[in-house]
């Protein structure tokens, strides 16, 4: 209304001010494309990703080993002791590896339980002062204190990856547990050696399925073969960053492609989603892969994206917060400085339909306390943020 009639005066040739304003004010209109952002804490150390506790409390973890117990309102940031010494290779951009996801046992009011994935230093020292480690997941008993801080105790590793390796690259190692039940999925990237994606004797560039103590539950795909075969939900995985379920229980993965090639998942048990053998994407060295639609035995993505938008996250949004967004897939994008909106449509079919610019590297995004989302920034200095329509 103030556009149309400030331009009618410029058009008149008149001063606005002879007119004289509504006293209503109108009430500023957000588009759900550019949400309101309040900083919550700033200046952590390579934030990886984070959690709320019951009492909106959150835990956010920092990639050199350190657990921070957040304030929302006072922005405060106590210390979590009790994390295992991690495998990082200090603050680098593109270093992985160190820790990594932080999540609550859904008996969590019960239990205590809270379960982390990190880098864990492997025994192989050589060469001297190279990066050995696998991923592994452990968990521990949350005790807090009254003064913002607490620790992690009895903390015990109930999973690792298969194979120790030299370099720092695709861990992969987000946690998720099966909201009715008490399974567990963990994303086990490939560790930049490609063939372990396609091998049923390794559980590198896997989905694993296991029940909260690590035990193998016997409805898994490969139940009867044992050894780390049992562990498998689903293979051919890269670099995955982001696993969740939505409401009708289907289970939503994106992964990091090469050069070119990142893909949103619909992963199914028992499933191949074809890494190293296909792909989307070229390698970094120029060197083709043979596309998805090459090989129909393998499960292509429902979207995938050239150029890259480095996936680093990933929820279904299930709040009412933002109306128009039940149901979406919100993926945190570092190359893409923001949130990528993806609709999924039928049983089948997803596209991209918004990207939310944030002006920084998004390491990782949650639905929080009453369907505001909150994203956390990557590198030295990131902030979390909320989000709110
Ligand atoms: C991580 O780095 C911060 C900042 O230098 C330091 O305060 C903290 O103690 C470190 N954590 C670990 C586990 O080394
Ligand atoms: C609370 O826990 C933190 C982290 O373990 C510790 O630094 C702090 O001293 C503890 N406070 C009290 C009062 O025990
Ligand atoms: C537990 O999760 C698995 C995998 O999604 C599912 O097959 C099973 O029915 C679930 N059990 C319960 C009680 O929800
Ligand atoms: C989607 O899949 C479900 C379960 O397999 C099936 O019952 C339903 O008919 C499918 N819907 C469409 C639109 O294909
Ligand atoms: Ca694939």
């Amino acid at each position: 209304m103030m556009m149309q009639l400030s331009t009618a005066c410029a058009l008149l040739g008149l001063a606005t001010s002879v007119f004289a304003i509504p006293a209503t004010p109108v009430a500023p209109r957000h588009s759900p494309s550019s949400p309101q952002t309040s900083v919550i804490a700033v200046d952590f150390l390579q934030p990886w990703a984070f959690a709320f506790l019951p009492d909106n409390r959150i835990l956010v973890t920092e990639r050199n080993g350190s657990l921070r117990l957040v304030n929302p309102v006072t922005g405060a940031k106590g210390h979590i002791t009790g994390v295992p010494t991690v495998s990082w290779a200090g603050v680098t951009i593109f270093g992985q590896g160190g820790l990594g996801d932080v999540v609550l046992h859904p008996k969590y009011h019960q239990n205590k339980l809270v379960y982390i994935s990190y880098a864990e230093p492997g025994t192989n020292t050589l060469p001297p002062d190279a990066v050995v480690a696998r991923a592994v997941v452990a968990r521990g008993k949350l005790v807090l204190n009254n003064s913002g801080g607490g620790s992690l105790q009895n903390v015990q590793v109930i999973w690792r990856q298969s194979e120790e390796i030299l370099g720092d690259g695709h861990f992969g190692h987000r946690i998720l547990f099966h909201g009715r039940n008490d399974t567990l999925f963990i994303t086990s990237g490939d560790r930049q050696q490609f063939d372990p994606a396609q091998s049923p004797t390794s559980n590198l560039g896997k989905i694993i399925r296991l029940h909260d103590d690590g035990s193998v539950p016997s409805d898994n795909p490969f139940f009867s073969s044992g050894g780390v075969t049992a562990q498998i939900w689903a293979s051919g995985i890269r670099n995955p960053y982001g696993i969740d379920f939505d409401q009708q229980g289907r289970l939503w993965e994106i992964e990091m492609g090469p050069f070119g090639g990142d893909e949103f998942n619909l992963i199914q048990k028992g499933a191949n989603y074809g890494w190293p053998i296909v792909s989307n994407g070229d390698h970094y060295d120029g060197t083709p892969i043979p596309n998805h639609d090459t090989r129909p035995e393998f499960n292509a993505p429902k979207v995938w994206w050239a150029p890259v938008i480095s996936p680093a996250g990933l929820i279904i949004y299930k709040g009412k917060l933002f109306k128009h967004w039940k149901g979406n897939a919100l993926i945190a994008g570092l190359g893409a400085q923001g949130l990528v909106r993806v609709q999924i449509y039928g049983n089948n079919t997803a596209a991209e339909v918004e990207r939310i610019p944030l002006g920084q590297r998004i390491r990782g995004v949650r639905e929080g306390p009453g369907g505001a989302i909150y994203v956390i920034e990557d590198g030295p200095g990131g902030r979390l943020l909320k989000l709110t329509p």
